[in-house]
Formats: C-alpha cells, structure tokens, sequence
C-alpha cells in the first residue's frame, strides 16, 4: 500500500523531469489513488526501532534487475549512468545491474538470476536480436514483466515482454545515406563514383541491423559499397577494422562507422595511413551517437557527421514503471526522437551535450 503511495508521488515527480524527445510517451499515470491512507502510514510512532523501518523501507522499493550489454562505448557509458542516477532508493528503486561485456549467455544468466531474487521488473538491452524465447518465457512464467530498452528481440510471441523504448535505427541509417547525399551534392560531386566502407556494429544487434539497411536503401547508383565488416562497437576493434580496409582498398571516400567510438579508431587508422579525413580531408566520416566526444572530433575537423542516438532511457523506463505500477498501459514501442550533426553545428551544440 505504501509502496502505491510512493508510486504515485513519483509518477508526478517523474512527469516534471521527464526529457524531451521520447516520441510518443506512455499514457498518462493512473489517477492519484487519494483513498490510500498515506497519512496513517506515514505517523509511524517515533520510538519504532529504526532496523524495522529500515526494513519495511527495504520492502516497499521497486526491485529493478537491469541486464546491460557492457561497457563497449561512450553511449553505453552514458546508458549505464542514465539509470544508476535514476533506479536509487531516493526515487523508490533497487537496482540491481548486471554487465554481461557483450555476450548473450551472461544476460541470460544474469535474467535467471534476477528471476530467482523475485524482481519486480527486468529490463534487458538485448546484445543481439534472436535467441530470447526460452529466458523470456520464463519470466513470463514468474510473473516479472520484462521492459526492453535500446535494442529490441526478435521472438515469436510478443507477450513475453510489456514494451520496448528506444532508438530508430533504420531511420538513422537512411538520415546518414540522406545528410551524404545532400553533402555530395554541395560539394558538387553528385555524379562522381563514390567508394564506402561500413565498420558495422556486433552483428545481429538492432542497431547494427538497422543502420546497415536504413543506409542501404538510400544508396544511391552512383555509390559503391566495397565492403562491411564488424568493428564491435569498439574503438579497437573499429581501428583494426579500417586498418584491413586501407590496405585492401586504395581509394576509399567514405567510412560509416556505426557508432562514434569506432569511428575515433578509424580516424585513428586513416591518420597513421598517412591520409586525411573530415570536411578538408581524403575520406569523409560518418557516424552516430552523438556523444560528446563526436563533437570534439568534429570540431578538431576530423568528423564530418554524426546522426544521433539517444542513451538516456533510465528516466523513460522509470515512466513506464510508474504507469505500470499505477495500473496504466504502455505502448509497445516507443522510439526516441533524435537529429542529425554535421561538423559545422558542433561548435553552437558541443555545451549543450551531458555525455
Ligand atoms: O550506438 C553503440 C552501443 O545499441 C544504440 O550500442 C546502441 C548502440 C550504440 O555500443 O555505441
């Protein structure tokens, strides 16, 4: 009962603070449920021993387990923080987070786990698209909804989770095919042969699937994609990645790297191949994210574009929480509004950005 209370006094806190941006929002909390009776909880008797209350506290929070992807990216960074600072106790939550460092059978597990400890919620980032059927079925048979947040899973039956928020990633892919078209033309090379290479995400993640065929419809004929290879959504590995490209073909205009940390090790490569790249350079750079540190490429004139990809989801799933909790509905799917950045907005945008 009090945990209802507590609930409802979120949901408008939450309502208040809630970004901008996430496209069609949950519906509306529950109506206030002003016959529960806050006032005769909240007199408890001063002399109650405080372990108690401590307990009773411990019990009326909302047990989260969020099974995250890892650690692989400055958005995932930004992810993570999103919800620490959200799921605290001052806000009503518990959470408990899991880093499966990008393997599939560690948020398995970790969703096993949390199923035994009796969560009230599961939010899972889901490495990879396919494969969760059986994990899902059994928190559907516990009775834990399951909230997908960033990516999304490709299961047959979608009762087996209450919703998912995120980013439109084949939109994204098209908006970075549509800002280099437009780019070519500006530049007047409309009609010129132009050479791509892709640094794709872990294969088989929403964000690399989307991208990579939101970008391939809007290739245009006169754009030729040499190769695509996966670069983990790691600096490392995106830099090892556009190493092999350099060597294997000479004359490459365009790297869409998809996400900025591999694009920073692509800068990386082209520069130590003794090429340029950026809006003065040989090869021109596309990404997405967004993150701050984009701007900064961007500005030292390395970047040329980064299509944006929002990360800050703990305060939308807190929403959905909340409205679940006060007996609301939520809609399947909720994407993220997001923009584009060429390297000539960097400089008025670089203070505006928190990660
Ligand atoms: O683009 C990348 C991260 O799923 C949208 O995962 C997310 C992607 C993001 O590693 O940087």
């Amino acid at each position: 009962m009090k945990r209802k209370v507590l609930s409802v006094l979120l949901s408008a806190a939450m309502a208040a603070t809630l970004m901008t941006g996430c496209g069609q929002a949950t519906s509306e909390p529950a109506p206030a449920a002003t016959e529960e009776a806050a006032p005769a909880e909240e007199a408890a008797p001063a002399e109650e021993a405080a372990p108690a209350e401590e307990a009773a506290a411990e019990g009326d929070l909302i047990v989260v387990g969020y099974a995250q992807v890892g650690a692989e990216s400055d958005w995932r960074t930004a992810n993570t923080e999103s919800f620490k600072t959200e799921f605290v106790e001052a806000n009503g939550y518990k959470l408990i987070f899991d880093d499966a460092q990008q393997k599939q059978e560690n948020q398995i597990k970790a969703i096993r786990s949390f199923i035994q400890q009796e969560v009230d919620y599961i939010v899972l980032a889901p490495v990879v698209e396919t494969g969760w059927d059986t994990v899902l079925q059994e928190a559907k048979e516990a009775g834990i909804p399951v909230i997908l947040s960033d990516r999304m899973v490709d299961v047959a039956d979608d009762s087996l989770y209450e919703c998912w928020v995120g980013g439109n990633f084949v939109k994204e892919g098209e908006d970075a095919a549509g800002w280099l078209s437009e780019y070519l033309t500006t530049q007047g090379r409309a009609d010129e042969a132009i050479n791509i290479v892709t640094l794709q995400g872990t294969i088989g993640a929403s964000a690399q699937v989307g991208r990579t065929e939101g970008f391939a419809s809007k290739m245009a004929d006169t754009w030729t994609m040499l190769d695509m290879q996966t670069g983990e959504f790691t600096q490392s590995k995106g830099q090892e990645v556009m190493e092999s490209f350099l060597k294997q073909y000479p004359d490459i205009d365009v790297v869409v790297a998809e996400n900025d940390n591999m694009a920073f090790g692509a800068i990386d490569a082209i520069k130590a191949a003794g090429k340029t790249c950026g809006p003065e350079g040989d090869v021109i750079v596309i990404s997405f994210d967004a993150v701050k540190a984009a701007f900064e490429s961007m500005i030292a004139g390395d970047m040329n574009v980064t299509v944006e990809c929002n990360p800050l989801h703990g305060p939308r799933v807190s929403e959905i929480i909340q409205t679940l909790e006060g007996g609301g509905t939520v809609d399947k799917v909720m994407y993220v509004d997001e923009g584009v950045f060429p390297a000539e907005t960097a400089a008025d945008i670089i203070g505006e950005r928190a990660y």
